[in-house]
């Protein structure tokens, strides 16, 4: 990969990725506006956890200092945690002017994306996407996310979206930008919360060598862009559609009417939700989590083993 004046590769990340050895890459805006303290800071530390047990190393992305960072230290970990939402959400448009300032970011999954595939790193593990949001029609608010799958050759995995997407036209985007939807062990778009969406995927695939060897195909044939892998929530932890589905709508009608526009949409969502469902969501949305760091994990040493 082409050396990067602004990029720091953790030395663990930096000597797995020389090596040929699997990396998974995190995003941070799940720690800082994803999340509540400290559940946020303990997730972020358990999947790193995960992500180790099983023979990967992980890289938490962020902008630290005006650094872009692949891998972070326990404590900066910490730090993007216990600052939550003072810390600036970091999309495609705002990397110059954070970089330029010295300024800290949370890194979304688009400069995730691209951050990792500076670095060099090919697999992502996330909660969800960013998509169209319902009503784009009118407010043509579509996430930065959608865009930079269609560019960057990173594989994303990910629960699927949550509906306070519409859902039907995310994957009328993604399927115009040539993005493919696998769906790990269904013919479903999963729903982030419910494993279930009414939605059809473009492929199933069953296991972390399929994966791997599509994306490895993709690579080699010099494809741009990259995959997002939607993997259900376990049954277990699945919520009940109704309950969830009624939060969601209350949530997107009070954006409304508080006329919440921008990157404020998200993270305005995202709280409103927990709050609405008493925390019940949160404890599926850390299992999911680690549910999609365990694929990640698998995944990228498929990959690896297929690259080296
Ligand atoms: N959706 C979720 N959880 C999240 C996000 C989205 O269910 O944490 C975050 C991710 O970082 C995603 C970003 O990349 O929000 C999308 O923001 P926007 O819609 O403003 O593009
Ligand atoms: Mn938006």
């Amino acid at each position: 990969m082409e050396s990067n004046r602004y990029l720091d590769i953790a030395p663990e990340v930096k000597s797995a990725l020389d090596a040929g050895r699997p990396v998974v890459a995190l995003e941070s805006t799940i720690i800082s506006h994803g999340m509540p303290y400290p559940q946020n800071r303990d997730t972020a530390l358990e999947v790193e956890r995960i992500i180790r047990d099983l023979g990967a190393v992980p890289a938490t992305v962020a902008i630290l200092g005006g650094r872009l960072k692949a891998g972070l230290s326990e404590a900066e970990i910490d730090y993007l945690a216990r600052t939550g939402s003072g810390v600036a959400k970091a999309s495609r448009r705002d990397l110059p002017v954070l970089v330029a300032k010295g300024a800290d970011g949370a890194t979304t999954v688009t400069t995730t994306m691209m951050i990792a595939a500076m670095a060099g790193i090919e697999v992502f593990a996330t909660g969800g996407i960013g998509g169209v949001h319902r009503g784009a029609e009118v407010t043509m608010d579509i996430s930065a996310d959608l865009e930079e799958l269609a560019e960057t050759p990173v594989m994303v995995i990910c629960a699927g979206a949550k509906s306070i997407l519409d859902l039907g036209l995310t994957l009328e985007y993604l399927e115009t930008k040539g993005v493919p939807v696998i769906g790990y062990g269904t013919d479903e778009l999963p729903a982030f919360y419910t494993r279930r969406s009414g939605f059809g995927v473009d492929y199933r695939l069953d296991t972390p060598e399929e994966l791997a060897k599509a994306f490895h195909v993709k690579r080699e044939m010099k494809l741009r862009g990259g995959m997002l892998v939607t993997n259900p929530i376990p049954e277990e932890y699945s919520m009940d559609a109704d309950v969830i589905n009624k939060a969601i709508d209350e949530a997107v009608a009070e954006a409304k009417t508080q006329g919440i526009h921008g990157k404020a949409t998200t993270p305005f969502l995202l709280a409103r939700i927990k709050e609405l469902t008493g925390g019940d969501s949160l404890e599926s949305n850390i299992q999911l989590v680690y549910n999609n760091a365990r694929l990640a994990a698998k995944t990228a040493v498929a990959l690896s083993d297929l690259e080296r």
